[in-house]
Protein backbone atom coordinates (compact mmCIF):
# COMPACT_ATOMS: atom_id res chain seq x y z
CA UNK A 1 0.00 0.00 0.00
CA UNK A 2 1.45 3.67 -0.59
CA UNK A 3 2.27 5.58 2.14
CA UNK A 4 -0.98 8.03 1.04
CA UNK A 5 -3.05 4.73 1.08
CA UNK A 6 -1.85 3.53 4.24
CA UNK A 7 -2.26 7.33 6.31
CA UNK A 8 -5.88 7.51 4.77
CA UNK A 9 -6.95 4.54 5.67
CA UNK A 10 -5.36 4.84 9.72
CA UNK A 11 -6.95 8.11 9.48
CA UNK A 12 -10.18 7.46 8.92
CA UNK A 13 -10.42 4.73 10.70
CA UNK A 14 -9.47 6.76 13.74
CA UNK A 15 -11.94 9.01 13.04
CA UNK A 16 -14.49 6.66 12.69
CA UNK A 17 -13.97 4.81 16.10
CA UNK A 18 -13.19 8.59 18.04
CA UNK A 19 -15.62 7.78 21.11
CA UNK A 20 -16.50 11.54 21.76
CA UNK A 21 -15.25 14.87 20.55
CA UNK A 22 -12.22 15.26 22.12
CA UNK A 23 -10.59 12.16 20.84
CA UNK A 24 -11.80 13.56 17.36
CA UNK A 25 -10.13 16.58 18.21
CA UNK A 26 -6.80 14.90 18.68
CA UNK A 27 -7.42 12.80 15.61
CA UNK A 28 -7.66 15.62 13.65
CA UNK A 29 -4.94 17.48 15.50
CA UNK A 30 -2.41 14.17 15.00
CA UNK A 31 -3.33 15.13 10.69
CA UNK A 32 -4.04 18.48 10.24
CA UNK A 33 -2.20 20.39 13.24
CA UNK A 34 0.83 22.20 12.68
CA UNK A 35 3.28 18.83 13.02
CA UNK A 36 -0.10 17.10 11.34
CA UNK A 37 0.94 13.73 9.37
CA UNK A 38 -1.19 15.87 6.15
CA UNK A 39 0.30 18.85 7.28
CA UNK A 40 3.62 17.62 6.81
CA UNK A 41 2.80 15.97 3.41
CA UNK A 42 2.30 19.14 2.27
CA UNK A 43 5.22 20.92 3.53
CA UNK A 44 7.01 18.70 1.54
CA UNK A 45 5.45 19.96 -1.81
CA UNK A 46 7.81 23.22 -2.07
CA UNK A 47 11.00 21.40 -2.31
CA UNK A 48 10.05 19.16 -5.74
CA UNK A 49 9.87 19.76 -9.14
CA UNK A 50 6.76 21.45 -10.66
CA UNK A 51 5.35 18.43 -12.35
CA UNK A 52 6.18 16.08 -9.68
CA UNK A 53 4.44 18.98 -7.01
CA UNK A 54 1.51 18.89 -9.30
CA UNK A 55 0.92 15.29 -9.28
CA UNK A 56 1.63 14.42 -5.68
CA UNK A 57 -0.23 17.69 -4.15
CA UNK A 58 -3.47 16.97 -6.03
CA UNK A 59 -3.09 13.74 -4.00
CA UNK A 60 -1.97 14.80 -0.89
CA UNK A 61 -4.77 17.99 -1.30
CA UNK A 62 -7.78 15.40 -2.11
CA UNK A 63 -6.60 13.26 1.02
CA UNK A 64 -6.71 16.56 2.93
CA UNK A 65 -10.22 16.81 1.50
CA UNK A 66 -11.40 13.62 2.93
CA UNK A 67 -10.16 13.65 6.06
CA UNK A 68 -11.56 16.90 6.51
CA UNK A 69 -15.06 15.97 5.27
CA UNK A 70 -14.87 13.01 7.72
CA UNK A 71 -14.20 14.97 10.40
CA UNK A 72 -16.80 16.84 9.66
CA UNK A 73 -19.36 14.19 9.06
CA UNK A 74 -18.14 12.48 12.56
CA UNK A 75 -18.46 15.45 14.55
CA UNK A 76 -22.11 15.53 13.74
CA UNK A 77 -22.52 12.46 14.58
CA UNK A 78 -21.25 12.31 17.99
CA UNK A 79 -23.10 15.77 18.86
CA UNK A 80 -26.22 14.10 18.24
CA UNK A 81 -25.24 11.01 19.92
CA UNK A 82 -24.39 13.11 23.03
CA UNK A 83 -27.50 15.47 22.70
CA UNK A 84 -29.80 11.77 22.13
CA UNK A 85 -27.90 10.52 25.22
CA UNK A 86 -28.82 13.46 27.21
CA UNK A 87 -32.34 13.64 26.21
CA UNK A 88 -32.77 10.17 27.33
CA UNK A 89 -30.61 10.83 30.70
CA UNK A 90 -32.43 14.31 31.73
CA UNK A 91 -35.96 12.90 31.95
CA UNK A 92 -38.32 15.11 34.51
CA UNK A 93 -41.63 14.15 35.80
CA UNK A 94 -44.08 17.45 35.59
CA UNK A 95 -46.34 16.06 37.72
CA UNK A 96 -44.11 16.13 40.80
CA UNK A 97 -45.18 18.67 43.13
CA UNK A 98 -43.05 21.78 43.30
CA UNK A 99 -40.04 21.65 46.13
CA UNK A 100 -40.91 23.44 49.26
CA UNK A 101 -37.62 25.33 49.60
CA UNK A 102 -35.98 27.93 49.30
CA UNK A 103 -38.26 30.20 47.32
CA UNK A 104 -41.30 29.35 49.11
CA UNK A 105 -39.77 30.51 52.64
CA UNK A 106 -40.38 33.99 51.19
CA UNK A 107 -43.79 36.23 50.59
CA UNK A 108 -45.53 38.40 48.49
CA UNK A 109 -46.14 41.74 49.90
CA UNK A 110 -49.83 42.84 50.12
CA UNK A 111 -48.89 45.64 47.61
CA UNK A 112 -47.71 43.69 45.66
CA UNK A 113 -50.45 41.06 45.81
CA UNK A 114 -53.06 43.73 45.12
CA UNK A 115 -51.03 45.11 42.00
CA UNK A 116 -51.72 41.95 40.59
CA UNK A 117 -54.72 41.27 41.65
CA UNK A 118 -55.87 44.79 39.90
CA UNK A 119 -53.66 44.08 36.93
CA UNK A 120 -55.36 40.73 36.37
CA UNK A 121 -58.88 42.72 36.90
CA UNK A 122 -58.80 45.74 34.78
CA UNK A 123 -56.96 43.36 31.78
CA UNK A 124 -59.69 41.45 31.92
CA UNK A 125 -61.92 44.58 30.91
CA UNK A 126 -59.57 45.26 28.43
CA UNK A 127 -56.96 47.53 29.57
CA UNK A 128 -53.24 47.45 29.26
CA UNK A 129 -50.64 48.85 31.96
CA UNK A 130 -48.84 52.35 31.62
CA UNK A 131 -45.47 52.65 33.31
CA UNK A 132 -43.73 56.19 33.92
CA UNK A 133 -41.15 57.77 35.64
CA UNK A 134 -41.03 58.05 39.80
CA UNK A 135 -39.17 61.86 38.98
CA UNK A 136 -41.21 64.03 36.79
CA UNK A 137 -41.39 67.46 35.66
CA UNK A 138 -43.53 70.11 37.12
CA UNK A 139 -45.07 70.33 33.20
CA UNK A 140 -46.49 66.78 33.29
CA UNK A 141 -47.33 66.76 37.30
CA UNK A 142 -49.25 69.76 37.77
CA UNK A 143 -49.31 71.91 34.37
CA UNK A 144 -50.79 69.69 32.11
CA UNK A 145 -53.16 68.44 34.62
CA UNK A 146 -55.10 71.82 34.90
CA UNK A 147 -53.20 72.45 37.97
CA UNK A 148 -53.32 76.61 38.27
CA UNK A 149 -50.37 78.32 39.33
CA UNK A 150 -50.76 79.55 43.42
CA UNK A 151 -52.28 75.58 43.65
CA UNK A 152 -51.43 74.40 47.15
CA UNK A 153 -50.69 71.02 46.07
CA UNK A 154 -47.60 73.11 44.02
CA UNK A 155 -46.54 74.39 47.62
CA UNK A 156 -43.34 73.01 48.89
CA UNK A 157 -44.76 71.63 52.13
CA UNK A 158 -47.00 68.89 50.09
CA UNK A 159 -44.04 68.15 47.36
CA UNK A 160 -41.22 66.87 47.18
CA UNK A 161 -38.58 69.10 44.76
CA UNK A 162 -34.99 68.22 43.42
CA UNK A 163 -32.34 70.70 43.45
CA UNK A 164 -32.89 72.54 40.31
CA UNK A 165 -31.10 70.87 37.29
CA UNK A 166 -28.22 73.01 34.88
CA UNK A 167 -30.99 74.47 33.39
CA UNK A 168 -32.76 75.86 36.32
CA UNK A 169 -35.87 73.19 35.74
CA UNK A 170 -36.77 72.25 39.44
CA UNK A 171 -37.65 68.39 39.03
CA UNK A 172 -40.03 66.87 41.27
CA UNK A 173 -41.10 63.38 43.02
CA UNK A 174 -44.51 62.42 40.81
CA UNK A 175 -47.31 63.10 43.34
CA UNK A 176 -49.87 61.12 42.12
CA UNK A 177 -49.59 58.50 38.69
CA UNK A 178 -51.67 61.06 36.67
CA UNK A 179 -48.17 62.00 34.60
CA UNK A 180 -47.72 58.37 33.04
CA UNK A 181 -51.78 58.95 31.50
CA UNK A 182 -50.75 62.45 30.05
CA UNK A 183 -47.24 60.64 28.76
CA UNK A 184 -49.69 58.16 26.74
CA UNK A 185 -52.01 60.41 25.60
CA UNK A 186 -49.34 62.70 24.15
CA UNK A 187 -47.43 59.18 22.47
CA UNK A 188 -50.58 56.95 21.65
CA UNK A 189 -54.04 57.79 19.55
CA UNK A 190 -57.38 56.98 21.15
CA UNK A 191 -59.03 55.27 21.83
CA UNK A 192 -57.21 54.87 25.14
CA UNK A 193 -57.47 52.07 27.65
CA UNK A 194 -54.40 52.49 30.42
CA UNK A 195 -53.89 51.61 33.87
CA UNK A 196 -51.39 53.24 35.42
CA UNK A 197 -50.17 51.68 38.80
CA UNK A 198 -47.45 52.39 40.62
CA UNK A 199 -45.40 54.58 43.76
CA UNK A 200 -46.15 58.33 44.04
CA UNK A 201 -44.66 60.27 47.03
CA UNK A 202 -46.33 63.48 48.97
CA UNK A 203 -44.49 65.38 52.59
CA UNK A 204 -47.45 63.66 54.42
CA UNK A 205 -45.95 61.51 57.64
CA UNK A 206 -48.75 60.01 60.12
CA UNK A 207 -50.89 56.64 60.93
CA UNK A 208 -52.67 56.99 57.59
CA UNK A 209 -50.17 58.74 55.67
CA UNK A 210 -46.54 57.70 54.30
CA UNK A 211 -44.18 59.67 52.52
CA UNK A 212 -44.08 57.30 49.88
CA UNK A 213 -46.99 55.32 48.63
CA UNK A 214 -48.95 53.47 45.84
CA UNK A 215 -51.45 54.52 43.55
CA UNK A 216 -53.37 53.11 40.89
CA UNK A 217 -55.14 55.32 38.29
CA UNK A 218 -57.03 54.55 35.02
CA UNK A 219 -57.92 56.34 32.03
CA UNK A 220 -60.28 56.10 29.09
CA UNK A 221 -60.50 58.09 26.20
CA UNK A 222 -62.81 57.29 23.42
CA UNK A 223 -64.88 59.62 21.21
CA UNK A 224 -68.36 58.53 23.44
CA UNK A 225 -66.54 57.31 26.83
CA UNK A 226 -69.08 58.38 29.08
CA UNK A 227 -69.71 58.40 32.67
CA UNK A 228 -72.28 54.81 32.44
CA UNK A 229 -68.91 53.35 31.26
CA UNK A 230 -66.69 54.75 34.28
CA UNK A 231 -69.81 53.76 36.46
CA UNK A 232 -69.51 50.30 35.02
CA UNK A 233 -66.03 49.73 35.21
CA UNK A 234 -65.79 50.72 38.77
CA UNK A 235 -68.26 48.60 39.91
CA UNK A 236 -67.22 45.63 38.18
CA UNK A 237 -63.83 46.29 39.52
CA UNK A 238 -65.11 46.78 43.34
CA UNK A 239 -67.00 42.96 42.47
CA UNK A 240 -63.91 41.67 41.64
CA UNK A 241 -61.40 43.21 44.04
CA UNK A 242 -63.55 42.59 47.28
CA UNK A 243 -64.32 39.36 45.66
CA UNK A 244 -68.58 39.84 46.71
CA UNK A 245 -71.34 39.00 44.47
CA UNK A 246 -73.26 42.80 44.04
CA UNK A 247 -72.15 46.17 45.61
CA UNK A 248 -73.77 49.60 45.79
CA UNK A 249 -71.62 52.64 45.43
CA UNK A 250 -72.18 56.41 46.25
CA UNK A 251 -70.97 58.93 43.57
CA UNK A 252 -70.58 62.23 45.70
CA UNK A 253 -69.57 65.47 43.99
CA UNK A 254 -65.90 66.73 44.80
CA UNK A 255 -63.54 68.71 42.81
CA UNK A 256 -60.16 67.89 41.47
CA UNK A 257 -58.34 70.60 38.84
CA UNK A 258 -58.23 66.93 36.21
CA UNK A 259 -61.55 66.38 35.95
CA UNK A 260 -64.62 68.23 35.34
CA UNK A 261 -67.76 66.84 36.71
CA UNK A 262 -65.43 65.28 39.81
CA UNK A 263 -66.92 62.93 42.28
CA UNK A 264 -65.83 60.99 45.28
CA UNK A 265 -66.82 57.08 45.62
CA UNK A 266 -68.31 55.26 48.32
CA UNK A 267 -69.14 51.83 48.88
CA UNK A 268 -71.54 50.29 50.90
CA UNK A 269 -70.17 48.15 53.97
CA UNK A 270 -70.83 46.85 57.43
CA UNK A 271 -68.02 47.19 60.03
CA UNK A 272 -67.82 44.88 62.56
CA UNK A 273 -64.82 46.04 64.98
CA UNK A 274 -62.18 45.86 62.56
CA UNK A 275 -63.83 43.04 60.48
CA UNK A 276 -65.59 44.87 57.24
CA UNK A 277 -68.08 43.10 54.93
CA UNK A 278 -68.91 45.12 50.99
CA UNK A 279 -72.02 44.77 49.52
CA UNK A 280 -73.91 44.65 52.90
CA UNK A 281 -75.03 46.78 56.09
CA UNK A 282 -75.72 50.65 56.40
CA UNK A 283 -71.70 52.11 56.66
CA UNK A 284 -70.10 54.02 53.35
CA UNK A 285 -66.42 53.62 52.92
CA UNK A 286 -64.31 56.01 50.36
CA UNK A 287 -62.26 54.23 48.08
CA UNK A 288 -61.63 55.95 45.13
CA UNK A 289 -61.62 59.47 43.02
CA UNK A 290 -62.64 59.95 39.38
CA UNK A 291 -64.37 62.17 36.89
CA UNK A 292 -64.51 62.99 33.74
CA UNK A 293 -61.29 64.37 31.57
CA UNK A 294 -60.82 68.46 31.50
CA UNK A 295 -61.41 69.63 28.77
CA UNK A 296 -58.11 71.94 29.21
CA UNK A 297 -55.92 67.85 30.05
CA UNK A 298 -57.26 66.79 26.81
CA UNK A 299 -56.13 69.78 24.87
CA UNK A 300 -52.65 70.62 27.12
CA UNK A 301 -51.83 66.45 25.46
CA UNK A 302 -52.57 67.31 22.04
CA UNK A 303 -56.21 65.75 21.81
CA UNK A 304 -59.22 67.85 20.32
CA UNK A 305 -62.46 67.80 22.98
CA UNK A 306 -64.57 67.86 20.46
CA UNK A 307 -63.11 64.90 18.97
CA UNK A 308 -62.98 62.66 21.87
CA UNK A 309 -63.55 62.86 25.60
CA UNK A 310 -63.07 60.11 28.59
CA UNK A 311 -62.86 59.56 32.15
CA UNK A 312 -60.07 58.39 34.87
CA UNK A 313 -60.07 57.49 38.16
CA UNK A 314 -57.93 57.10 41.35
CA UNK A 315 -57.71 55.28 44.04
CA UNK A 316 -54.64 54.56 46.65
CA UNK A 317 -52.99 51.13 46.33
CA UNK A 318 -52.14 50.98 50.70
CA UNK A 319 -55.91 51.98 51.51
CA UNK A 320 -57.39 49.07 49.32
CA UNK A 321 -54.86 46.65 50.34
CA UNK A 322 -55.96 47.44 54.22
CA UNK A 323 -59.37 47.29 53.40
CA UNK A 324 -59.18 43.88 51.83
CA UNK A 325 -56.77 42.54 53.90
CA UNK A 326 -57.79 43.80 57.51
CA UNK A 327 -54.63 45.59 58.05
CA UNK A 328 -54.94 48.68 60.41
CA UNK A 329 -51.63 50.38 60.61
CA UNK A 330 -50.04 51.73 57.43
CA UNK A 331 -46.16 51.80 58.87
CA UNK A 332 -45.67 47.86 58.82
CA UNK A 333 -45.97 48.11 55.20
CA UNK A 334 -42.34 49.62 55.11
CA UNK A 335 -41.06 47.88 57.68
CA UNK A 336 -39.79 44.86 55.85
CA UNK A 337 -40.57 42.70 59.58
CA UNK A 338 -40.30 39.29 58.27
CA UNK A 339 -42.54 38.41 60.95
CA UNK A 340 -45.74 40.57 59.21
CA UNK A 341 -45.11 39.22 55.89
CA UNK A 342 -45.03 35.98 56.82
CA UNK A 343 -48.50 36.94 58.73
CA UNK A 344 -49.88 38.77 55.97
CA UNK A 345 -47.76 38.09 52.67
CA UNK A 346 -48.88 35.51 49.89
CA UNK A 347 -47.54 32.40 48.77
CA UNK A 348 -45.22 33.34 45.87
CA UNK A 349 -46.71 30.66 43.13
CA UNK A 350 -50.46 31.75 43.97
CA UNK A 351 -50.96 34.17 41.36
CA UNK A 352 -54.00 35.77 41.19
CA UNK A 353 -56.07 34.69 38.23
CA UNK A 354 -60.41 35.58 37.50
CA UNK A 355 -60.35 31.96 36.78
CA UNK A 356 -58.57 30.40 40.03
CA UNK A 357 -59.69 33.36 42.59
CA UNK A 358 -57.76 36.30 43.51
CA UNK A 359 -56.61 35.63 46.97
CA UNK A 360 -56.27 32.25 47.21
C1 LIG B 1 -55.34 62.49 33.56
C2 LIG B 1 -56.64 62.91 33.67
C3 LIG B 1 -57.34 62.63 34.81
C4 LIG B 1 -57.11 60.74 37.89
C5 LIG B 1 -57.97 60.87 39.10
C6 LIG B 1 -58.61 60.90 41.21
C7 LIG B 1 -59.75 61.32 40.60
C8 LIG B 1 -58.47 60.77 42.68
C9 LIG B 1 -57.02 60.18 44.52
C10 LIG B 1 -57.58 58.97 45.12
C11 LIG B 1 -56.94 58.71 46.42
C12 LIG B 1 -55.57 60.07 44.72
O1 LIG B 1 -54.46 58.25 46.22
S1 LIG B 1 -55.36 59.32 46.27
O2 LIG B 1 -55.11 60.36 47.20
N1 LIG B 1 -57.29 60.34 43.12
O3 LIG B 1 -59.37 61.04 43.42
N2 LIG B 1 -57.57 60.66 40.35
S2 LIG B 1 -59.55 61.35 38.95
O4 LIG B 1 -57.51 61.65 36.93
C13 LIG B 1 -56.76 61.92 35.83
C14 LIG B 1 -55.47 61.50 35.71
C15 LIG B 1 -54.75 61.80 34.57
C16 LIG B 1 -54.53 62.82 32.33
Amino acid sequence: MSDLKSLESETLQAISTAGDEAALENVRIAALGKKGAISSLLATLGKMSPDERRARGAEINQLKDQVVEALTQRKADLKAAALDQRLRAETIDVSLPAREAPFNLGRVHPITQVMDELTEIFADMGFSVAEGPDIESDDYNFTKLNFPPGHPAREMHDTFFLQPDAAGERKLLRTHTSPVQVRTMLAQKPPIRVICPGRTYRCDSDQTHTPMFHQVEGLVIDKSAHMGHLKWVLEEFCKAFFEVPSVNMRFRPSFFPFTEPSMEVDIQCRRDGHDIRFGEGSDWLEILGCGMVHANVLRNCGLDPNEVQGFAWGMGIDRIAMLKYGMTDLRPFFEADVRWLNHYGFRPLDFPTLAGGLSG
